[in-house]
């Protein structure tokens, strides 16, 4: 048969995850899946995957001789190219492995490697590209200090490399560190550029709300639907690697007792990077440049899928990185998205203001058992998303939480009366 056009076949990719003995099963079972969804976001296929326990990684490999066997047998019978590990690695372990690999034809990434390949996949601008560079710089170059061996030969072969007493290593080296420094002077010059922008917002006196959460909560599709912006939305991890900024508009009130006039006024809202668990410090720094507006922001806007089965460990997670970017005190608000997907018409019932319900008038008000008895949805399904509705506005209460929808525009006009009473 005649192909008309070349298909790329898709990378197949093993993928093992190394955890202690602490860890419970559902919890190594629910890592693994993100991984399989990291991968599958890069474009690739799992064709296998193994949960590994161990009190301690191993000192050469990481996973183990066993393992790394097991999985060079595997590999081979079942075709894959790569063994994706979900921990991070030393450079040597890396080397060790690779090297084991080569006779099978595959290689390794560890998480830093998978992540950074799906950012490099997604940038689009200048910047997002440079913080890349710079982040896999930090997170190679100590792999080709130690263990470059192969660059090192290569630079050699071609004869333009090496002076008196000096490794073609430490020539690499010196030329990363260059590299690195060229960076980092690059993106100051952006981050001059973005902060004069900031500069002149602040002068204007527009207030700032940035949109933070984990990667996929729908950060974007929020502000799209608060400002009429059209930003890149997929169900794929790190959809978003920029920071985009757009404004909302406040509209003007007047007072129903006593007729004050308050005037309408517009409010910077901006979007930026999704968080993920474990991400490594040296990511979120080379991510600074892009995350400074979330930084120097009057508003956090914490968005979360309510859906999610780890609903409470992803707030974890992002509450954790903001910490790390020094923002634990900030103004902030919980935004819990995609109560379309849940059985909401019950689960606001005390909420007068959702639109769907107005429509449906006293038929909500007859509850769960009527709701059901008309088809509606199924009635523990909408028992268990009442008292998770009601779980996480109790945990949160000091963070306002409202629960919305950016898909069907649900409660999004509370949301802002709440951003603009805080701001
Ligand atoms: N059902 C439903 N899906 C939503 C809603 N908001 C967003 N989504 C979907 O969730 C997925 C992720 O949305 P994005 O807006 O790209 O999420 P994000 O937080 O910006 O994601 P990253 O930029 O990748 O970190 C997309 O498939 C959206 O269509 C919502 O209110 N309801
Ligand atoms: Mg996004």
């Amino acid at each position: 048969m005649k192909k008309t056009h070349q298909v790329k076949e898709k990378m197949r990719a093993i993928l093992v995850d190394v955890i202690d003995s602490r860890t419970p099963k559902a919890d190594a079972e629910k890592r693994l899946i993100e991984m399989e969804n990291l991968v599958n976001t890069y474009g690739g296929i799992v064709v296998m995957k193994a949960i590994q326990k161990r009190g301690m990684p191993d000192y050469d490999t990481y996973i183990g001789k066993g393992k790394l066997d097991e999985i060079i047998k595997m590999g081979e019978e079942i075709g894959a190219d790569i063994l994706i590990i979900n921990n991070i690695l030393k450079p040597k372990q890396v080397f060790n492995i690779d090297e084991a690999l080569v006779k099978v034809n595959m290689k390794s990434w560890d998480r830093v490697d998978l992540i950074l390949k799906i950012f490099d996949k997604h940038a689009t601008t200048t910047e997002a590209k440079l913080q890349i560079e710079l982040a896999a710089i930090k997170h190679m170059g100590p792999r080709i200090y130690n263990m470059g061996i192969d660059l090192s030969q290569q630079a050699g072969a071609r004869g333009t490399l090496g002076g008196s007493g000096e490794t073609n290593i430490e020539i690499m080296k010196r030329h990363l560190q260059g590299h690195q420094l060229t960076l980092l002077k690059k993106l100051e010059h952006y981050e001059l550029i973005n902060k004069g922008h900031r500069d002149r917002r602040k002068r204007q006196n527009f207030q700032s709300v940035a949109i933070v959460g984990y990667t996929n909560a729908g950060k974007s599709s929020l502000l799209n639907a608060l400002t009429g912006k059209e930003l890149y939305i997929a169900d794929e991890l790190f959809a978003t690697l920029d920071t985009r900024v757009a404004k909302i508009y406040i509209p003007p009130e007047t007072h129903s007792e006593d007729g004050t006039y308050i005037p309408g006024r517009e409010i910077m809202l901006s979007d930026t990077i999704g968080f993920i668990q474990d991400l490594p410090p040296d990511l979120i720094q080379a991510f600074k440049s892009t995350l400074a507006e979330a930084i120097s922001a009057d508003l956090i806007l914490h968005t979360i899928d309510i859906n999610d089965p780890d609903v409470f460990e992803k707030i974890d997670v992002v509450e954790d990185i903001l910490k790390q970017l020094g923002l634990q005190d900030r103004k902030k608000m919980y935004v819990f998205n995609k109560v379309d997907l849940l059985a909401h018409r019950i689960v606001f019932e005390d909420e007068e203001q959702v639109p769907e319900m107005k429509r449906e008038g006293g038929l909500v008000k007859a509850g769960a058992y009527a709701s059901h008895m008309l088809g509606w949805t199924d009635h523990k399904k909408h028992s268990a998303a009442a008292k998770l509705v009601l779980d996480l506005k109790k945990k949160y209460k000091e963070f306002q939480p409202i629960f919305v929808s950016a898909h069907q525009k649900v409660n999004l006009e509370k949301l802002i009366k709440a951003i603009d009473k805080v701001v």
